[in-house]
């Protein structure tokens, strides 16, 4: 019975809490996806919620296979790659980067800004895009459409929609990526697409998720249930909150993942070894090349 189903809001099955950790060189990470607790969230392989301070950073690395996307929160990111292409992106910002068969670059605090502050989530790439050329979709914080259902809930729309607002994003994975920001004392419902794998990554404030009226604290990923449900119910109580939920098709492939290499066998993995020391196949220009910015 659809009808029944679509009244149910999705329910939390985890909540999780992301202590720092350190990442890159001198760079401090609270890891979501992809900790130990939260593994299994096909298409999503990491999101990492970044603190770099002048002296760290992510220097030059390579990527394949799967799609980086950075959301900067606070401070200025800069990045640089092997084919040239460079640029840098301040508070709300977006750079939704397809891998494809190989980048590799760098990214950095400007070195003036105090802290670069801001969200990385590794998306999957299903086996037919994985080898695809590279691709960037850049948008500044002004050219993300919000909806706002009502007075204090603001919603920005990085991939997918909301309450009748697109984002322009193309997504070879199926994602639905939104930034909440909800006044104290508001409900918000969101549509989820029902096949979707989902969650929520909770950035200031509190939130009551659910007919449960779950409680989800900064920091802490929650984890959205699988009913079948199309809709989550989100409150605020006596805090304003802020939070992204983010929600995608998964692939139902096999991943192998290398570090910075997600394929699909062991054996794709080992050609992404030779490919890379070798400058072949997606890596030409990795030989000899070293950024400027690192
Ligand atoms: C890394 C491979 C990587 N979290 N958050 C191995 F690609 C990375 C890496 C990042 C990263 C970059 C930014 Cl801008 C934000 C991140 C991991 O670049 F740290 C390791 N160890
Ligand atoms: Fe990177």
């Amino acid at each position: 019975m659809t009808s029944t189903v679509a009244s149910l809001s999705r329910s939390i099955t985890k909540s999780i809490l992301s202590k720092e950790q350190s990442e890159g060189v001198g760079a401090r990470v609270r890891r979501s996806i992809g900790r130990p607790e939260l593994r299994n969230h096909d298409p999503f392989l990491m999101l990492d919620e970044f603190s770099v301070d002048k002296n760290g950073g992510f220097p030059d690395h390579p990527h394949r296979g799967f799609e980086t996307v950075t959301y900067m929160l606070e401070g200025q990111f800069q990045h640089e790659d092997f084919a040239g292409h460079k640029g840098t992106i301040g508070p709300g910002d977006l750079q939704w980067m397809t891998a494809g068969r190989g980048i590799v670059h760098s990214e950095m605090p400007v070195k003036s800004q105090t802290r670069a502050h801001g969200l990385q989530l590794w998306i999957n790439l299903p086996k037919e895009h994985k080898m695809c050329e590279p691709q960037y979709q850049e948008l500044l914080d002004g050219q993300i459409p919000r909806a706002t259902p009502e007075e204090g809930v603001v919603i920005k729309v990085i991939a997918g929609e909301s309450h009748g607002v697109k984002s322009q994003v193309y997504t070879r994975t199926p994602t639905m990526y939104l930034d909440f920001k909800v006044d104290k004392n508001k409900t918000v419902t969101q549509t989820i697409p029902s096949t979707y794998t989902g969650f929520i990554y909770m950035l200031k404030g509190t939130a009551f998720i659910g007919d449960k009226e779950f409680e989800g604290k900064a920091h802490h990923t929650l984890t959205l249930s699988e009913n079948g449900a199309t809709t989550v119910k989100i409150q605020t109580k006596d805090e304003d909150a802020h939070f992204v939920l983010i929600a995608g098709e998964p692939l139902k492939e096999p991943i192998v993942q290398h570090g910075p290499f997600v394929m699909n066998s062991s054996e794709e993995i080992y050609d992404t070894f030779v490919d890379y020391q070798n400058n072949k196949n997606g890596f030409e220009r990795a030989r000899n090349w070293r950024s400027t910015i690192a």
